[in-house]
């Protein structure tokens, strides 16, 4: 439903930011002023699991198309559907069978703590029934506000609800791009006009359904930038101090891997997608998103289910590693999940009740890893209980935690009769013996109680900005436990109980291998580890004598996975540019080259982010590798270079899609920021 066309037309920003404040269908929760970034993750943090709802008009055609078979909710773009063929849909959508109380509950029985549900996905089509549009639920024969029904069930089944909603648009006229096969024409398509609708939209959702997370996607087209990222993250903010916005929002994704360390991003979460990351993302909360078959909207063919075993083995995996686990459902157009699709659900649910508390609250593994399955821990009191979940029974009838150096005051199994099972230690490792039969052949949890915060023997880590310094470096020591001692030499020895202790910062002058390694109580408990820190003569600086401001920039065409040869290509123009941006067209190559200036002698830290690939030298030397096809991705390099100018030259290329190509140079102790173009010059 649409009554008000002319708020989109208001002063942007303000405007929907007032218009929600001050209405008297306010939804919001009260929230305190100011709320620390840890209490806003708190929810989020124990809850662990949720579940991710897609469901639009593509639950209707169920991914067939034209004989094509393999759609899901891309069915639009991937099977070329004219608007005139897809707006039907509307008319046709009509659940009859959606029962939002069964929704919530099934959700709540698998043990999910929240709900993400499509708001909006690609196709533009709104769940709710929005006041700035009639390509929503209000224009079909359902009419129901399907939101507001299944923001009240996940209330009374204490489900936290939250939004999914695309910033990419294929209906609203004014989005951009359109699509490539599309005959739609753009003339009089305004994007800051879609940017309004957007946060108009937002706004809304914020005002009648208070998400507890609003989750953006489809961020990675060239018309969203970073600025707009986040100014509409600062939207959400202002809506809802307590609502988190997932990291789509800004354009610094890092691709399917879902990160990016950019210091710039903004974001509450970063969002792997069907994958999880190896070693989790130490130090930033995550959330791996994942179909339960290989789509995310409803396909009636698709019977690739993942089973009960692999999802809850995935949870449990993800939440060794301190991410959440957001499993994704694709309703069918009656308005029911499918069967196998409950079935997994209350399976996964019969496991959370039996070990819920392993999983809701639980924190990180301290051990790098363990071939039998995984661990998540919890504080108790002082003390910290290891849930060790086990996967598979090692032949030895034990399972070993290397390193583990802790007191134990207990160990039983979990979800069964309190049986006390036997430890055994050798010099540096914990075996805890395993019953002849497990009582969960998914994943059998054992409890482990240590005394205090868990000791790990494991060797310490040298941290450090570089491994090449002009003038000085400080070198850093990180252990696996803070009751580890960590001592350290400079001069190449092994490290013993005599050696210097670390404290602070190790500071080095000149080249030096440092040898650390971790000691408990006086005794060697780790390998000892090293790593050596060179110092460098920096580059001399290169003449500049009769050098022009800019740098030459070269064009050449061609259709690209990996940056070719430009040097043996035949280019189409040379201009000289005052400043180094992406092509916004496809299938073409820049060659920049020219000087930049470098103010004073340091280690210069050169960044470079580009969708797709993208290389850069000084004075020759190859600093940054970011090349082959992805989206925007950031990489780095180091150079130690003389104050003065140096030679400079980056390649980059874009086969199809978002283009971006993003210089930063600076000091390493210090933030790289944009090159200025009055540090760039050529010699004509
Ligand atoms: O809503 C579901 C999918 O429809 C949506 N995200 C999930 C949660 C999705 N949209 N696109 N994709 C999944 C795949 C898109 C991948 C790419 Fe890219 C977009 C490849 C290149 C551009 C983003 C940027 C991912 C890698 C680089």
């Amino acid at each position: 439903m649409r009554v008000s066309p002319s708020l989109l037309v208001l002063p942007m920003f303000a405007a929907c930011v007032s218009d929600a404040g001050h209405s008297s269908s306010d939804a919001r929760s009260a929230a305190p002023a100011s709320l620390t970034q840890d209490e806003r993750m708190a929810w989020w943090r124990e809850a662990r699991f949720g579940m991710f709802i897609h469901w639009g008009l593509y639950a209707i055609p169920a991914g067939e198309w034209g004989g094509g078979t393999n759609y899901g909710e891309w069915i639009r773009e991937s099977a070329h559907i004219p608007l005139e063929q897809y707006t039907p849909f509307q008319a046709r959508f009509d659940p009859v069978n959606f029962d939002a109380d069964a929704w919530a509950r099934m959700a709540a029985d698998a043990g999910m703590k929240y709900l993400v549900i499509t708001s909006k996905h690609h196709d533009g089509f709104c769940l709710f029934d929005s006041e700035l549009t009639e390509w929503d639920v209000g224009g079909t024969p359902f009419k129901r506000d399907i939101l507001a029904e299944l923001k009240a069930a996940c209330e009374r089944h204490g489900v936290r609800f939250c939004t999914y909603h695309s910033i990419m648009d294929w209906h609203h006229p004014d989005y951009l791009p359109r699509r490539s096969w599309e005959e739609r024409s753009s003339t009089g398509a305004d994007f800051q006009r879609f940017r309004s609708y957007l946060h108009g939209q937002v706004s809304e959702i914020v005002r009648k359904y208070d998400p507890g997370v609003m989750w953006f996607d489809g961020e990675w087209e060239s018309t969203w930038t970073h600025e707009y990222g986040v100014q509409l993250f600062e939207l959400c903010r202002e809506l809802s101090p307590a609502m988190l916005v997932n990291n789509r929002v800004d354009v610094h994704r890092g691709g399917m891997a879902g990160f990016s360390a950019s210091s710039e991003a903004v974001g509450d979460f970063g969002t792997p997608e069907q994958e999880i990351p190896a070693r989790g993302m130490p130090g930033v909360d995550w959330e791996t998103c994942m179909t339960m078959n290989d789509h995310w909207g409803f396909n009636a063919r698709d019977t690739h289910w993942k089973s009960a075993r692999e999802c809850i083995r995935m949870l449990v995996d993800i939440a060794s590693k301190g991410g959440n686990y957001l499993l994704n459902v694709g309703p069918r157009a009656d308005g029911t999940f499918p069967p196998e699709a409950v079935e997994r659900l209350s399976a996964i649910g019969a496991w959370m009740k039996q070990y819920g508390e392993a999983i809701h609250g639980s924190g990180p593994s301290p051990f790098d890893e363990l071939a039998w399955g995984r661990c998540t821990t919890k504080r108790q009191g002082d003390d910290t209980l290891l849930y060790l979940h086990v996967f598979e029974r090692p032949e030895s009838g034990e399972i070993v935690l290397p390193g583990l150096g802790s007191e134990i005051e207990s160990a039983h199994l979990l979800g069964g009769p309190e049986l006390a099972l036997d430890v055994r230690r050798t010099s540096s490792d914990l075996y805890v013996a395993l019953p002849e039969m497990l009582p969960n052949a998914d994943c059998s949890v054992i409890a482990l109680l240590v005394r205090g915060t868990p000791v790990v023997y494991r060797a310490p880590t040298i941290e450090a900005p570089s491994e090449i310094f002009v003038d000085g470096l400080e070198v850093e020591l990180a252990g696996s436990s803070p009751e580890l001692e960590l001592r350290y030499t400079l001069d190449g020895s092994e490290p013993n109980a005599t050696s210097t202790r670390y404290s602070a910062h190790i500071a080095l002058r000149d080249s030096t291998t440092v040898r650390a390694r971790a000691f408990h109580r006086g005794r060697a408990v780790s390998s000892s580890v090293e790593r050596s820190f060179t110092r460098v003569e920096p580059k001399p600086a290169v003449s500049a004598e009769g050098a022009k401001p800019g740098l030459r920039r070269q064009r050449f065409s061609g259709n690209w996975n990996a940056l070719p040869d430009f040097g043996a290509l035949p280019l189409s123009e040379t201009q000289v540019v005052s400043k180094i941006s992406a092509a916004h067209e496809e299938y073409v190559g820049y060659r920049y080259s020219g000087l930049v200036e470098v103010q004073s002698t340091d280690l210069m830290r050169f960044t470079l982010a580009c969708d797709d690939g993208g290389r850069l030298w000084v004075d020759g030397e190859l600093v940054v590798d970011n090349d082959g096809l992805h989206g925007t991705l950031e990489a780095s390099g180091v150079v130690a270079l003389a104050a003065g100018y140096h030679a400079l030259r980056i390649d980059w290329f874009n086969k199809t899609g978002g283009a971006e190509l993003a210089v930063r140079m600076g000091p390493v102790r210090a933030n790289p920021v944009p090159l200025s173009p009055a540090l760039l010059a050529h010699l004509p």
